[in-house]
C-alpha cells in the first residue's frame, strides 16, 4: 500500500510541475507585499541612479545613468536612452572621469528583498546594442574576515538586436577577492519590443524559477557554487547599451525606452509547526506553509478550483484523495529559511 501512495504522489507532483504556470495573484499561498502600478514615483520603493556608469575599465558601457531620465509617465516607470554627451567626473560619485556618448536611466530597490516571488509587466524597445534588464544584486567584501559574496539573479537581460528571446542567469561567487561565476545563460523566446509581458522569479532556499508570461521557462537548484542565492538582494530595472566601440553607435537613431506598466513581490507564509490532517474547507484554510499536509478521500476540493498546498516536509496524498476534472493542485515542499540578514554592502563592485 505505500509504494501505491507513493506512485500516486509522483504521478500528482509530476502532473503539477509539468503543467506550471504560476501567476501568484491567483494563488492564495502568495501574499501581496508591494503592487507598484507607477502612476508615482515612489521614493519608498526605488531610487534613480544618477551620475553613475556601469561597467570597468575593461567593459565600460556606453551610458551615464541620470536622474532626469528616469520618470513616471501614463503609469509607467520610464527609464530613457538617449544620445546626450554627458560628463562624468569622479567627483559626481563615476568610476571614471571621461565624456560619454548617452545617457540613460535605471531605479534600484532602497532596501533589500529575500526569498518570494516578483515580477515586472514591462516593454522595451529593440535598439542596436541596447541591453536592458530586471535583476536582483547584492555583494559584500571583508577580505579581513574572508567574508566576500557576490549574489546576482538575472530576471531578464535583453539584447535590442534580438527581440525575440530575453535571457536569464544567475552570477555569484563565495570566496575572497570575488571573483563572479555564472550559472550559464538561458534564452526565453519572448517579442519583448512588441508588447508587454510578465518578467518573474519564484525564488526560495530550494530553486529559482523564472517565467515569461507566468509560464515556466526556466528550473534551477538554489545550490550554485555548492552554496546557493540566500543573501536579500537590492532590485535593480536598467536599460543600458552593451560595451562597444562608440563608432558602432553614431548611426543608431535614439532615444528607445524601456517601460514598466507595474511591479509586483509576494511573500509565503510560514506556520511551519503545524501538522495538518485532512483541509475540511478550502476557503478557511489559510494556505501557510505547513510542517506537513496529509489528505485521504475526506479532503475534497472545489470543482473549478485552483489550489496550492505548501509544506516544509511532506504532503502525502492518500488512497481515495481525488484532483477532479477542471481542478488545478500545485504541491510545493519549502522550507522554513528566511534569507540572510543583510551586511553593509559593497555598491561599486557589480
Ligand atoms: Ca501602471
Amino acid at each position: 500500500m505505500e509504494k501505491w501512495r507513493i506512485i500516486i504522489l509522483w504521478f500528482l507532483l509530476l502532473q503539477a510541475t509539468t503543467l506550471i504556470a504560476q501567476d501568484p495573484l491567483s494563488d492564495q499561498g502568495w501574499h501581496l507585499i508591494i503592487d507598484d502600478n507607477f502612476n508615482i514615483f515612489n521614493n519608498s520603493i526605488w531610487k534613480k541612479w544618477d551620475y553613475k556608469v556601469h561597467g570597468s575599465a575593461s567593459d565600460e558601457e556606453p551610458q551615464v545613468y541620470l536622474n532626469g531620465n528616469t520618470y513616471i509617465s501614463n503609469g509607467n516607470l520610464v527609464m530613457e536612452l538617449k544620445r546626450e554627451a554627458t560628463d562624468c567626473p569622479l567627483s559626481s560619485g563615476c568610476y571614471y572621469n571621461g565624456e560619454h556618448m548617452f545617457s540613460s536611466g535605471a531605479v534600484q530597490s532602497t532596501t533589500t528583498f529575500g526569498y518570494g516571488y516578483y515580477e515586472i509587466y514591462a516593454k522595451m524597445d529593440a535598439a542596436y546594442k541596447s541591453w536592458p534588464a530586471f535583476w536582483f544584486w547584492k555583494s559584500y567584501s571583508d577580505n579581513n574576515t574572508n567574508n566576500c559574496w557576490y549574489n546576482e539573479i538575472d530576471v531578464f537581460e535583453a539584447y535590442g538586436n534580438k527581440p525575440s528571446f530575453v535571457e536569464s542567469n544567475v552570477w555569484y561567487g563565495f570566496v575572497c577577492p570575488i571573483t563572479r561565476l555564472q550559472l550559464g545563460i538561458t534564452k526565453h523566446s519572448c517579442n519583448y519590443s512588441a508588447s508587454y509581458h510578465w518578467y518573474s522569479i519564484e525564488w526560495d532556499y530550494n530553486k529559482i524559477n523564472w517565467y515569461v508570461d507566468h509560464v515556466l521557462m526556466r528550473s534551477i537548484r538554489n545550490d550554485v557554487g555548492n552554496v546557493g542565492i540566500h543573501h536579500s538582494l537590492f532590485i535593480i530595472m536598467n536599460f543600458a547599451l552593451k560595451p562597444t566601440n562608440p563608432s558602432d553607435l553614431t548611426n543608431i537613431t535614439y532615444p528607445h525606452y524601456m517601460y514598466v506598466e507595474e511591479f509586483r513581490a509576494f511573500k509565503l507564509l510560514y506556520d511551519c509547526n503545524t501538522i495538518v490532517n485532512e483541509i475540511p474547507n478550502f476557503t478557511s484554510f489559510d494556505h501557510k506553509v505547513k510542517k506537513s499536509i496529509t489528505l485521504s478521500s475526506q479532503t475534497v476540493l472545489p470543482s473549478g478550483s485552483s489550489e496550492s498546498l505548501r509544506a516544509t516536509d511532506f504532503v502525502e496524498l492518500k488512497d481515495g484523495f481525488e484532483v477532479p476534472l477542471g481542478v488545478s493542485l500545485y504541491i510545493d515542499i519549502t522550507p522554513c529559511v528566511e534569507t540572510l540578514s543583510n551586511e553593509s554592502q559593497t555598491e561599486n563592485s557589480y
